[in-house]
């Protein structure tokens, strides 16, 4: 098997999704959907890769958008957090629309700990999550 080796695959997606990224992939310039799903993989492995790289003390933020209709969510992203009260700073919370919210957590301290923080939060009902870490020494 060579490294270069492509493969197919099949994967099952909500058609919303699908449309909004190939909508999206087509105003950025991809005309092909393997290429743009290529680009795309790549780039949530660069931002997923300070999970097994930065090491020690870090600095950053978490940031998802989650529909806070989902039963019991809100909730849960507060407990979620009063669990990790020694690394969580500072909190906001944007209402975007009718159904929307964008959650901004400050965080500092131990990678190890952040990294678990932010598995955690990946849970039902969450549309989006993005980590920023930064090294604070
Ligand atoms: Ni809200």
């Amino acid at each position: 098997m060579s490294e270069n080796e492509v493969i197919r695959i099949s994967v099952s997606l909500p058609r919303k999704l699908l449309d909004e990224f190939d909508e999206t992939s087509k105003e950025v310039g991809y005309n092909d959907r393997s290429k743009a799903i290529r680009a795309a993989m790549h780039s949530f492995i660069t931002e997923s890769k300070w999970m097994h790289e930065k090491k020690g003390s870090v600095a950053g933020v978490l940031a998802m958008v989650y529909d806070h209709h989902t039963k019991g969510l809100d909730d849960m992203l507060t407990d979620i957090q009063h669990h990790h009260e020694d690394i969580v700073r500072s909190m906001m919370h944007i209402h975007l629309d009718k159904t929307n919210c964008l959650q901004i957590i400050a965080v500092k301290g131990d990678s190890e700990e952040i990294k678990d923080l932010s598995k955690e939060l990946t849970v039902r009902g969450i549309k989006q999550q993005k980590q920023i870490i930064m090294t604070t020494s």
